[in-house]
């Protein structure tokens, strides 16, 4: 079939349908042959464009758009036998290029694709020749047909717990689209083999980590390579599912995908149905990429979310995207070729996308990049090196603004223990307005959030059991680094701060008792005259106000915090209340005198005027006493108020009492 397998920019629009008899032989007795070994195998033929809204026509008619040739104004399709029928009646001509057949058996240089076994050996491989950088992780040890998602973790010392952004790759969602895991397996033996030697890559592996998934259908990757090199599905037994519509954030929202079994673009019978996907979010949950590329082929794409609408953060979408476009090598090795922008408006609709949920949900900055421009299989001796070379600049790209790009990042962990918190956070000046979950920091407790710079945010972390903190930041032209410790709730309530002061002296009998906690919904306040004081109350606020306190009494007080965590006892404090009291005053004369009554007077008391002992005071009785001698009418002139005290020695004294005659 190579015959067929045309290439470079031909007139398509004026080409009339093109399917010579020979070709129309050859063809049935392929298929024939094929289906007799594994059921209708797919064809690919080009068709000619008339304009964009063709490819919209396309997708909307169910046809499986392989990729578009943009500078050759074609569509690849995939059909079956059946389909070109159809095809034909919507007024679509088109040529053959392709007929379904194993990849692996063909006698020449596209078999050097790599398959499934091949990457597992690969990376194998990796693992033992550079232990401390590369770890691979099973994401699911069972898919349907033997194969296992496997994840590749790339950083120094990769078999350590660190506090790093993680960028996320991945590739082959679909099964025919083996470039891009030429891309992804490039990616990992570059970045091994160049730590240590090349600068830039020394610093991204000690201060990132990375993750790959080179092939998220290895079982659609290797019916690819065994039997038909345009599937794309994965091998669901029950029925084979478009793993890029099975994702469940906005899963089915907007015709994006088919409901309909038969369809290459079959979403699955519920959102992350498939155990691909689930292997994905799975990991994506714990590591909370702050970018993530996914590949695909092919048209030459960079595209971000959504499938169905614009993204919240479309300015800062709008410039990475755009920034990576002027940089990025198309197949005729120009750069700004790439088209750029939010899927649904730039390709066409997709809903259950993988990069609509690393964002909507994960909070990653997701990109999609479809290489090469005319075919999923292109010649690999003429493709692969020059592909995979060009792609470093986006992966890279992406490597670079994890460490440059304006953004807060940092590490939430407990305040008392020092563990990392999976807190969410929200950034003020930055709403998330799309229905997008709030982001979360990683199992690390690792955060991150892309910003425009130049301007400071308020954000605010928050995680159930924790104290809610808001943090002001400044966000320059670059990373603003911000570590979060949160105090948890239980913590932060324990009452402290208890007014009176504990074994404060000399209380007013009317005291109110106040103290502070954190998160609190009400409390119990324990009170008496023993150390262990029973409980005397609840309170909603923080403040207690005990009645009939009693002279020169010592007075324990407990506070127990109530929350949603359950009860937190503060340490028990104590107080003590005046030893005296004076009610009343008056004068006598002869000699000048002062005839004072109260409570609590003992014997060693001492009447103060405005500060001044008397010179004699004479105790007659708890409740009376009488002040004299000599400079005391000084001390108390007529018409003048002075304050009267009633004191002892060690500190204890009545409340002043305003006397004048
Ligand atoms: O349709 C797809 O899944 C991707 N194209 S492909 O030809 N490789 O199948 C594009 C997905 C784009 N992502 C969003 N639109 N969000
Ligand atoms: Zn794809």
């Amino acid at each position: 079939m190579d015959s067929v397998r045309t290439k470079g920019p031909t007139p398509v629009a004026f080409l009339p349908i093109i399917l010579p008899a020979a070709l129309i032989f050859c063809l049935s007795l392929l298929l024939s042959v094929a289906a007799a070994a594994a059921g209708p195998l797919h064809l690919l033929v080009e068709v000619p464009l008339r304009g964009d809204s063709d490819v919209l026509r396309l997708t909307a008619g169910g046809f499986d758009v392989a990729g578009v040739n943009r500078a050759a104004g074609t569509a690849g399709v995939v059909v079956t036998e059946a389909e070109l029928e159809r095809l034909k009646s919507m007024g679509f001509s088109y040529a053959l290029k392709d007929v379904g057949h194993p990849l692996r058996r063909r006698a020449e240089v596209l078999s050097d694709y790599t398959d499934p076994v091949e990457l597992g050996a690969f990376i194998d491989q990796a693992q033992a020749a550079y232990p401390n950088l590369v770890k691979k992780v099973v994401l699911k040890d069972t898919l349907f047909e033997g194969q296992k998602l496997i994840a590749v973790k790339i950083t120094s010392d990769v078999n350590e717990d660190h506090d790093r952004p993680v960028f996320l790759l991945d590739a082959q969602h679909h099964a025919r689209e083996v470039m891009t895991v030429e891309i992804a397996k490039d990616a990992i033996g570059y970045l091994a083999s160049n730590y240590g030697k090349d600068t830039k890559v020394t610093e991204w592996l000690d201060k990132i980590e990375v993750w790959v998934v080179a092939c998220v259908n290895p079982d659609g990757a290797e019916y690819v390579f065994t039997t038909d090199n345009m599937w794309r599905k994965n091998r669901d037994p029950i029925c084979a599912v478009d793993l890029n519509r099975n994702y469940g954030w906005n899963w089915n929202a907007c015709g994006g995908s088919s409901g309909a079994c038969s369809s290459e673009i079959y979403r699955g019978p519920s959102p992350e149905s498939e155990p691909e996907t689930q292997g994905v979010t799975a990991l994506a949950d714990e590591i909370r990429p702050l970018f993530s590329l996914s590949y695909h082929s092919y048209g030459e794409y960079l595209l971000y979310p959504y499938g169905c609408e614009n993204p919240s953060e479309m300015a800062v979408y709008d410039d990475l995207g755009q920034t990576l476009n002027g940089i990025l090598e198309d197949d005729n090795g120009e750069r700004g070729r790439y088209k750029t922008g939010p899927g649904w408006s730039t390709i066409y609709e997709t809903d259950g996308s993988s990069d609509d949920t690393l964002y909507g949900r994960y909070g990653a900055f997701a990109f999609v990049i479809e290489v090469n421009s005319s075919d999923f299989q292109p010649d690999y001796s003429q493709w692969r090196d020059v592909t995979v070379q060009r792609q470093r600049t986006a992966w890279q790209y992406f490597l670079d603004k994890t460490l440059t790009y304006p953004s807060i990042q940092g590490q939430v962990t407990d305040a008392t223990t020092g563990q990392p918190l999976k807190a969410t956070f929200t950034v003020q000046e930055a709403a998330l307005t799309n229905g997008e979950t709030p982001r979360r920091a990683s199992a690390r407790g690792r955060y991150g959030w892309p910003l425009q710079g130049g301007k400071t945010y308020h954000v605010t972390f928050s995680m159930p059991g924790y104290i809610t903190q808001t943090r002001e930041v400044a966000v320059g032209t670059g990373t603003a680094l911000m570590d979060v410790q949160l105090t948890s709730t239980s913590q932060g309530a324990v009452p402290r701060d208890p007014a009176p002061q504990d074994k404060a002296l000399n209380q007013d009998l009317a005291a109110t008792l106040t103290w502070s906690s954190d998160g609190a919904t009400g409390y119990e306040v324990y009170f008496g005259t023993t150390p262990t004081p029973p409980m005397a109350g609840t309170a909603t606020t923080n403040s207690y106000s005990p009645s009939s306190l009693e002279l020169g009494r010592t007075y324990y007080w407990q506070v127990v915090a109530l929350g949603p965590w359950g009860k937190t006892a503060g340490p028990v404090w104590s107080f003590s209340t005046r030893p005296y009291a004076i009610t009343g005053a008056k004068k006598a004369a002869n000699p000048f005198r002062l005839l004072v009554s109260g409570a609590g007077f003992v014997s060693g008391c001492t009447l103060k005027v405005d500060g001044t002992a008397v010179a004699t005071t004479q105790v007659k009785g708890s409740a009376r006493l009488v002040g004299k001698g000599a400079g005391l009418k000084v001390l108390v002139p007529k018409g003048k108020t002075v304050q009267l005290v009633v004191g002892d020695g060690a500190g204890g004294a009545s409340e002043p009492f305003p006397f004048s005659w």
